[in-house]
C-alpha cells in the first residue's frame, strides 16, 4: 500500500509517521488496512482508523500475542463483513511492568514520550519517579517529569530542584498548574506531528486535566478533589488515544497503583542510566556501590536513589525466585504424574 493512501493520511493525526510507514512496508500485509489499537477487551480490540473507531476480532493465529494501546495492526474484512486483526506491526517501543504474580503487563506500545505525572500534594514521591524513569528507559521511551498542582504548593520550585539534583542530568522536569495554558506551552517541545505521548501516574495526579489542557477542550472527565484530602476521584477507567491540535497524539490512562519493573535483578541497574554509566569505573565489576573500595557511584548519585535501586533489585530477585519456584513445582507435578502413569501401566501389564 502506498504510504500516502487516504487511510494513512487520516492516521497521521494518530501517530502514523515515516517509521510506522517503514514497518508497514517491511511486513506489507497484502490487501490489509492499517489501524491503531486504542483498547484491548476480552474478545475484541478497539481500533482507530483516523476517521472513526471500530471494534475488531483477532485472528486465532494471533491470540498468543499480546496487544497494547498504541499498537499498529493490519485489518481485513471477511465475506460476512466482520473486521479481523490479521497482523501486528513490530513495535518500536513498549512500556511494560510486572504484575503481582510476576507476569509481564504491557502498558502502552509505540510511544515516544512518557509524561510522568505527579501531584505536588500528597502524591509527591521521588522514589516513584525513579521507577517511572527506569520503566521508560527499559522501553526505549523518553521520560518527562510533570509535577502538577504547582499552584497549590509553595515549595514547587524547591521540589523541582530536588528532583533535578536526584535524577540523571538530561531529565526534563516541569512544575505546572495542569489546568492552565502555560502547562501546554511547557510540554509543547516534547510533542509535535507524528509523536505519541502517554500519561502515567497515580489516580488523581492530574493526567486527564493535562490531557484536556493539551486538547484545548474538556474531553476527558476529571475527578474533583474532595475537601480535606489530596486524592482526586478515579474517573479514567480505560486507556484512550486522543489526537492533539499540534499534530501529536496522547494516551490517557487510569491511575497506576504499584509499579514494579518486569526485569531480572541483574538488569535493573541498566535502567538507572546515571548509575550504570558511573559503574563502568568502579574497581570491582560486580560492585554494589555499598561499601566496596574504589566505588565510582557512591557519593556521586543521590543516596536515596541508590537505596531505591537496591530495593528494586531485591524486588526483581524475589520475582525471579517466585518464577523459579513455580517452574519447579510444575516440574514436580510432572514427575509425579509420570511415575503414576508408569505404575498404572505396570499394574495393567501384570
Ligand atoms: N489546583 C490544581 N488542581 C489540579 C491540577 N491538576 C489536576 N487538578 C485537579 O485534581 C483532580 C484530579 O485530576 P484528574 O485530571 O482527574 O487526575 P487523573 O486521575 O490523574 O486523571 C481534579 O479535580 C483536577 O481539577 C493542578 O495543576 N492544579
Ligand atoms: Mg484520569
Ligand atoms: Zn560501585
Amino acid at each position: 500500500m502506498a504510504t500516502d493512501s487516504p487511510d494513512t493520511v487520516a492516521l497521521t493525526r494518530f501517530g502514523w509517521n515515516a517509521d510506522v510507514a517503514r514497518a508497514w512496508e517491511r511486513q506489507r500485509p497484502l490487501g490489509a488496512r492499517p489501524a491503531r489499537l486504542t483498547a484491548v477487551h476480552r474478545a475484541t480490540v478497539e481500533l482507530e482508523f483516523g476517521h472513526g473507531r471500530e471494534a475488531a476480532r483477532v485472528l486465532p493465529a494471533l491470540l498468543g500475542e499480546s496487544f497494547a494501546t498504541g499498537d499498529w495492526v493490519a485489518v481485513e474484512h471477511d465475506e460476512m463483513g466482520a473486521l479481523w486483526v490479521v497482523a501486528r506491526l513490530e513495535r518500536r517501543t513498549e512500556l511494560a511492568r510486572a504484575t503481582a504474580s510476576g507476569a509481564r503487563q504491557l502498558l502502552a506500545a509505540n510511544v515516544d514520550v512518557l509524561f510522568v505525572v505527579m501531584g505536588l500534594d500528597g502524591d509527591w514521591s521521588p522514589r516513584r519517579v525513579d521507577r517511572y524513569l527506569a520503566l521508560a528507559r527499559q522501553g526505549g521511551v523518553e521520560a518527562v517529569v510533570v509535577l502538577t498542582k504547582a499552584d497549590l504548593c509553595e515549595e514547587a520550585a524547591a521540589r523541582a530542584a530536588e528532583l533535578e539534583r536526584r535524577l540523571p542530568p538530561e531529565t526534563a522536569i516541569h512544575a505546572v498548574d495542569g489546568r492552565g495554558r502555560s502547562a501546554a506551552a511547557a510540554l509543547a517541545r516534547h510533542l509535535g506531528p507524528g509523536r505519541t505521548a502517554v500519561l502515567l501516574g497515580s489516580s488523581g495526579a492530574g493526567k486527564s486535566t493535562l490531557a484536556n489542557t493539551l486538547l484545548g477542550a474538556e474531553v476527558q472527565r476529571t475527578g474533583a478533589v474532595r475537601e480535606g484530602d489530596d486524592t482526586g476521584k478515579h474517573t479514567t477507567t480505560s486507556r484512550v488515544l486522543l489526537a492533539l491540535p499540534d499534530g501529536a497524539c496522547l494516551i490517557d490512562t487510569p491511575g497506576l497503583r504499584g509499579l514494579q519493573l518486569s526485569a531480572g535483578e541483574e538488569e535493573v541497574q541498566e535502567f538507572f542510566v546515571d548509575v550504570s554509566e558511573l559503574a563502568a569505573r568502579c574497581h570491582f565489576r560486580d560492585c554494589r556501590h555499598e561499601s566496596e573500595p574504589g566505588c565510582a557511584v557512591r557519593g556521586h548519585v543521590d543516596s536515596d536513589r541508590l537505596d531505591n535501586l537496591h530495593k528494586m533489585q531485591r524486588e526483581a530477585a524475589r520475582l525471579e525466585e517466585d518464577a523459579q519456584a513455580r517452574k519447579e513445582r510444575r516440574g514436580g507435578d510432572k514427575a509425579i504424574s509420570k511415575a503414576l502413569r508408569a505404575w498404572v501401566k505396570q499394574k495393567r501389564a501384570t
